[in-house]
């Protein structure tokens, strides 16, 4: 604005506001909205100050402004300067890296070439880059999908998925996987495995079409962002779903998985991906290769290791039995954390 400068003037905190509003831009560019409208409102607030506010006790007496803002109000002017603002300063290519990891379809290589190019925010990208549909999802709805999702909104938006899926056919058998299984108290996005008693990979492409159709029929799928479909390890679809009453997009991913598959799929999906990792290099030791699709013996490998054929699958069905063969004490879902 072009008179901030002079309603600064005189004003007892001008240094304090400025240091302010420089994390303020920063924070609108990496489309952190939350923070950025937080310390616009807790700028305006002290603009409208005629006393200097020195501690944190008496910033957080001052409306609209909470405890980390005070704290910082208190550190600027102690030191006369803010050590978040300059570690953000300091290495613009890693924030905006980072920054373009978080959006859905970005992997490395592109978010790389994104920061080579010279672009810093998510506006530079828009203007400049002809995108895929799911990444302008991604872009669009950058802030939603980096929220966490509590676990009880989780367990909501579940519940309608396999009330969906009853409806559909009354033998399938959904369950809510990844971090929520093993207990965590809000989730990065929402995963569910599907299954049904016989079923086989060839038959469970169909259901996963219906089941998407009818989601996106009572309004709660808004978007896919990806999709494989009948592949021998089963169909997955990415996309994203929204409750009537909670504004916010959230992640979802569907997993339909053959009968006999399920406890290996189970296993797999319940994570975290550190102790998956762990349990494969394990099973490698003992001689088997463990996947999502099951644990097989007698792998047939070449000179270099290679795979020449898949073996012979010992155990696939239940979590359980993978672990006894594999010679482990079975572990619950809120102990597989690494
Ligand atoms: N998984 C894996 N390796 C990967 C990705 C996933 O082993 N590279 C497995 C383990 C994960 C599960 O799939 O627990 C679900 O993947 P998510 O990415 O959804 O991860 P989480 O559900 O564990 O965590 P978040 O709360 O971030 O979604
Ligand atoms: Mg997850
Ligand atoms: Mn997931």
């Amino acid at each position: 604005h072009a008179n901030d400068g002079k309603q600064q003037e005189g004003n007892p905190n001008a240094r304090t506001i400025e240091i302010l509003s420089e994390m303020q831009k920063y924070y609108e560019m990496t489309k952190d909205q939350w923070r950025s409208i937080s310390y616009r409102k807790g700028i305006s607030v002290l603009r409208k100050q005629t006393k200097k506010i020195c501690t944190a006790a008496e910033a957080r007496k001052l409306p609209m402004i909470g405890e980390s803002l005070a704290k910082k109000i208190e550190e600027i002017v102690e030191t006369d300067r803010l050590r978040k603002l300059e570690y953000a300063q300091l290495e613009p290519g890693d924030v905006a890296l980072k920054l373009f990891l978080g959006v859905y379809g970005v992997g490395p290589s592109v978010a790389a070439r994104w920061v080579q190019s010279g672009y810093k925010t998510l506006d530079d990208v828009v203007k400049n880059v002809r995108l895929t549909a799911s990444q302008k999802v991604g872009i669009d709805h950058y802030q939603d999908f980096a929220s966490r999702i509590p676990r009880d909104e989780v367990k909501r938006h579940g519940d309608i998925v396999m009330s969906t899926a009853a409806n559909l056919d009354s033998q399938l058998q959904l369950q809510i996987m990844g971090s929520y299984r093993r207990g965590s108290k809000d989730c990065g996005d929402i995963d569910i495995m599907i299954t049904k008693p016989g079923v086989s990979a060839q038959e469970i492409s169909g259901l996963l079409d219906e089941l998407i159709e009818r989601l996106f029929e009572i309004g709660f799928a808004m978007c896919g962002l990806a999709m494989s479909r009948g592949r021998d390890d089963g169909s997955k679809w990415h996309g994203a779903s929204k409750l009537l009453d909670v504004p916010t997009w959230r992640r979802i991913d569907l997993l339909v998985v053959p009968w006999d598959e399920r406890g290996a799929a189970l296993l797999y999906f319940t994570g975290n991906d550190i102790f998956n990792r762990s349990m494969r290099l394990l099973a490698s030791k003992k001689g088997y290769g463990l996947n999502q699709r099951g644990l097989f013996k007698d792998i047939l490998r070449g000179p270099q290791r290679q795979k020449l054929n898949d073996g012979t699958k010992v155990a696939g069905d239940s979590e359980e039995e993978i672990f006894e063969i594999l010679g482990v004490p079975y572990r619950k879902p809120e102990e597989r954390i690494c």
